[in-house]
């Protein structure tokens, strides 16, 4: 596994904004908060953290040939859900070019959908994505708070708020998502 962090930081900064550089640092800032609280590996979150939007700002056309290239199969859903393209292709690219473990690569495919039965680091991502310093979206404190009590807590809020919005948008709700949702929901009762 290639762990060098200037290499690394490198290629986030090559592929993103600076509004998505500075987001990708600080979700790593979360992702090591979080592993020293709930008890991960610090160093394998730090990288899920930075590179977990690697390809966020891949163009569609690019995104397309990449799963083409690599034989990744679409569902429907996926096909007409391009935000979603971004975890499964940067988890690819991660394994790929940089023989990351396949817990840190689960960790970046799953960090948008969510999924049934989640690792340590599965969830660490998912709630530092909805908590790093870069977020302010109304409601942002109330998961902050959250994640202080447990991982499940703020996964349960951030689930509910993804499948609103979601389902106000008119947009599908991929099967993950809601295998995610209904297990922290009866979990949580
Ligand atoms: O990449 P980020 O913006 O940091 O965050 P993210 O990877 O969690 O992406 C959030 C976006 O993904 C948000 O606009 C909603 C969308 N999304 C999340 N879950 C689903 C989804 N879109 C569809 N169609 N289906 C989902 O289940
Ligand atoms: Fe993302
Ligand atoms: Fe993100």
């Amino acid at each position: 596994m290639n762990t060098n962090r200037e290499i690394l930081i490198k290629d986030i900064r090559e592929h993103l904004s600076d509004f998505r550089y500075n987001h990708s640092l600080e979700v790593a800032n979360s992702c090591v908060e979080l592993a020293e609280k709930y008890g991960c590996d610090k160093e394998k979150a730090y990288l899920a953290g930075i590179m977990h939007d690697v390809l966020k700002e891949l163009p569609k056309e690019e995104m397309l040939r990449f799963f083409d290239e690599h034989n990744i199969p679409l569902t429907k859903l996926e096909r007409n859900a391009p935000k979603l393209w971004h975890a499964m292709a940067g988890a690819e690219y991660l394994r790929e070019k940089y023989d990351f473990s396949e817990d840190i690569v689960s960790a970046v495919r799953y960090h948008t959908t969510g999924r049934e039965n989640m690792t340590k680091i599965e969830k660490i991502l998912f709630v530092a994505d909805f908590i790093s310093l870069d977020r302010d979206y109304n409601g942002v404190e109330d998961m902050r708070e959250r994640a202080k009590i447990s991982l499940e807590k703020a996964m349960e809020e951030g689930l509910r708020f993804t499948v609103n919005e979601l389902s106000e948008k008119c947009l599908a709700i991929h099967p993950d998502t809601i295998s995610a949702y209904n297990e922290i929901v009866l979990m949580n009762i």
